[in-house]
């Protein structure tokens, strides 16, 4: 039987990925929208004393900008309000504005939220707050977390907030610009133990030279992406939007990976190894697997990127 996108999702199933993320997201939506943003404050504060993260670019900003000037008119009252109701995913004018930003736009009007209520110009998260008890459990999972899957969860939290999108009519999605590839002279060229195939080669170092016209090539016209934790992304078209979107600047270190054939003249390959996002750099290696399956021309059919369980599963290449 040919493959599906759906049957490919299954191919090396005894990888083991970081279920802990979803759990803990699925438990943090349970929480009232109060006690979500003061988990966040502290769980931010927690990580902050370990890890830091960058400022977003000015491009990045550029479009929250207008949010974050209509909040810093309102009252202390009403910024904690316009918050909650972020969190609430309520049917406002600003939380139908927040649906429309990619995550890294977000993720940037969060990040100066936090510096503006640090600098008293944004109403606190109040001092001596207490989480019920359901948010400290959740607070103390987070905490236990490593790094990797720490961010993660909170990327997911602010991702999900705001308006439901698919209730909004005429919906356009607003994103940063995005850059120019890498010059060829700087570009890096990464090295897989066990893997000397062009198509897994030349996906990891497009990629890391953000040149995504060139990267897209690799794939088959109905490809698919599958992000960790999410439905995959099929075709073209939508990949590519996706790269640009969401992937500019990311470091992908594989390590080490295997290959073997499927049916058809299909080949399945696993890889495994670290990924840094610009939030973070260094800061943070995430321990990821990449699955692919390519056609018998070479092309990418499927690829799934997994957040995995712990170190321990880089070195996971059995099936
Ligand atoms: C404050 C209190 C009130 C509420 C809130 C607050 C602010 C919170 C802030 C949080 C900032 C969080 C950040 C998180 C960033 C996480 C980034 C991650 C990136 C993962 C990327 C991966 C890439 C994998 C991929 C690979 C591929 O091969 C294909 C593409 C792709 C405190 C005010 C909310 C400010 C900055 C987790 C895994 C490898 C699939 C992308
Ligand atoms: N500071 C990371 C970004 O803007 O994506
Ligand atoms: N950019 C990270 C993800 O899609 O999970």
């Amino acid at each position: 039987m040919p493959f599906t996108i759906d049957s490919a999702r299954n191919i090396f199933p005894n990888t083991l990925a970081a279920d802990a993320v979803p759990a803990t997201i699925g438990r943090f939506n349970q929480l009232s929208a109060e006690d979500q943003l003061a988990l966040i404050w502290f769980a931010y504060l927690e990580m902050g004393k370990t890890i830091t993260v960058a400022a977003p670019g000015a491009a990045n900003m550029q479009f929250a900008q207008g949010v974050i000037e209509e909040m810093l008119k309102m009252s202390p009252m009403e910024q904690s309000q316009a918050m909650c109701d972020l969190a609430n995913r309520a049917d406002t004018s600003i939380a139908r504005t927040y649906a429309t930003w990619t995550p890294n736009v977000k993720l940037g009007f969060w990040y100066r939220l936090g510096e503006l209520m640090e600098e008293g110009r944004m109403a606190p998260i109040p001092k001596g707050y207490k989480l019920s008890a359901n948010a400290n459990a959740v607070l103390q999972t987070i905490i236990g977390l490593d790094p990797g899957q720490q961010i993660t969860v909170l990327r997911n939290a602010v991702v999900d907030m705001g308006f439901d999108r698919n209730k909004i009519q005429n919906f356009t999605k607003i994103s940063e610009p995005v850059s120019p590839p890498k010059e060829f002279s700087q570009r890096t060229q990464v090295k897989i133990e066990g893997i000397d195939n062009s198509t897994i080669t030349n996906y990891m170092n497009n990629l890391n030279a953000n040149d995504f016209d060139a990267l897209i090539q690799l794939f088959t016209p109905d490809g698919g992406l599958q992000p960790p934790f999410r439905r995959p992304i099929v075709g073209r078209e939508n990949i590519l939007k996706f790269f640009r979107e969401e992937c500019q600047n990311l470091k992908l270190i594989p390590e080490r990976g295997v290959a073997e054939p499927a049916e058809d003249g299909f080949t399945q390959i696993k890889v495994t190894g670290k990924c840094q996002t610009p939030w973070f750099g260094g800061n943070v290696g995430m321990n990821i697997a990449w699955r692919f399956l390519l056609n018998p021309d070479n092309k990418i059919f499927f690829v799934a990127i997994d957040l995995l369980a712990s170190p321990k599963e880089l070195l996971n290449l059995g099936r």
